[in-house]
């Protein structure tokens, strides 16, 4: 067990009884992880609700060795809670859970889909200093790990001042920044939540020296499902998809109390292309470019700047959305 982790009291009741252990993986599942992506995911999960369909994917996604999923910015323990639910409908408690660093007690629309549950009960590891836990993992991990953020990023910055040999042993991906296009597609770029929302954070991890991968506003903010797409995914019985569906159902009353129901599309995905990237570039035309954060948040074209793998333009982007919900309704 880590230092900074702690098992629910219910699993150790559980363990010295004998009767059960936390989840652990099956001996085919170890033999395949030598060949599978090792991923923390730092995540504001709870905000928008695109974190949510990202979290659904991730973990509808073999080729990824999920080795932890950090609450980030923000309500860290309500977001943490809504990762610990959403990791036990995925019969997943086998991945610890951090609670980033906390800046507001606040929760946010999806508090009734977690009203009930105490982060105590989930079964697998809980670690509060979610910080320490990212440095541990990568640290402690026998190649490089991808760290998948798709959020706002103090955690990063913090974590990076821990031990900023993080930046050798890992390597980055990110849903950030608007560099020719701005949000829905407008032909000029944005100061890009993610990043306008913690400028100290944007710059310390586009300054480090571990390779970067984005997907920029001008890819994943064009990504929703509408008509068959979203339909198949609504219709799903999958258990993760029933709780992205019931989730967005929850957000979108949040946010509207008088959204007609139901909805017959979603809304902008933004996070799932990140998870996309950190295994693949398909159906994405990939640029080398120079990348400065601007004090007002801009993700400006600069020849200082760090180089950074972006996804510029979509190459086949419906064959990406039949992707994602393949996964997102097929089993694992
Ligand atoms: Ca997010």
């Amino acid at each position: 067990m880590r230092r900074s982790c702690s098992v629910s009291l219910v699993v150790l009741a559980l363990t010295l009884a004998g009767r059960g252990v936390p989840a652990a993986e099956p001996a085919d599942d170890k033999t395949a992880a030598a060949t599978r992506i090792p991923v923390i995911l730092d995540t504001d999960i709870g905000g928008d609700i695109d974190d949510t369909w990202a979290l659904a994917f991730l973990l509808k996604s073999p080729e990824f060795d999920v080795k932890l999923v950090v609450s980030d910015s923000g309500d860290t323990v309500y977001r943490a809670r809504i990762i610990a639910r959403m990791l036990e409908v995925a019969h997943r408690t086998d991945i610890p859970v951090g609670v980033g660093i906390r800046q507001s007690t606040d929760g946010g629309p999806q508090a009734s889909w977690v009203a009930d549950y105490d982060l105590a009960r989930y079964p697998g590891k809980v670690c509060q200093d979610g910080v320490a836990a990212i440095v541990e993992t990568i640290m402690a991990a026998p190649r490089p790990v991808t760290l998948i953020c798709i959020g706002a990023m103090p955690n990063i910055k913090a974590a990076l001042q821990r031990n900023p040999e993080i930046a050798q042993r890992a390597r980055f991906v990110g849903m950030h920044g608007s560099v020719r296009l701005g949000y829905g597609g407008k032909p000029t770029p944005d100061p890009e939540a993610n990043v306008v929302n913690d400028v100290a954070a944007a710059r310390a991890v586009f300054t480090a020296s571990w390779p970067m991968t984005i997907t920029p506003l001008d890819t994943c903010g064009l990504v929703r499902l509408t008509g068959e797409n979203y339909r198949k995914v609504a219709a799903s019985s999958d258990p993760l998809a029933r709780a992205v569906i019931e989730n967005y159902r929850i957000w979108r009353r949040a946010a509207d109390p008088k959204a007609k129901e139901p909805a017959t599309a979603s809304t902008v995905i933004f996070d799932t292309v990140a998870i996309h990237l950190a295994r693949s570039g398909e159906w994405l035309r990939m640029e080398e470019l120079p990348i400065v954060i601007s004090a007002d948040g801009f993700t400006r074209i600069d020849s200082r700047g760090k180089r950074v793998a972006c996804a510029m333009a979509w190459t086949d982007q419906a064959q990406f959305e039949r992707f994602l919900v393949e996964r997102l309704t097929g089993g694992r």
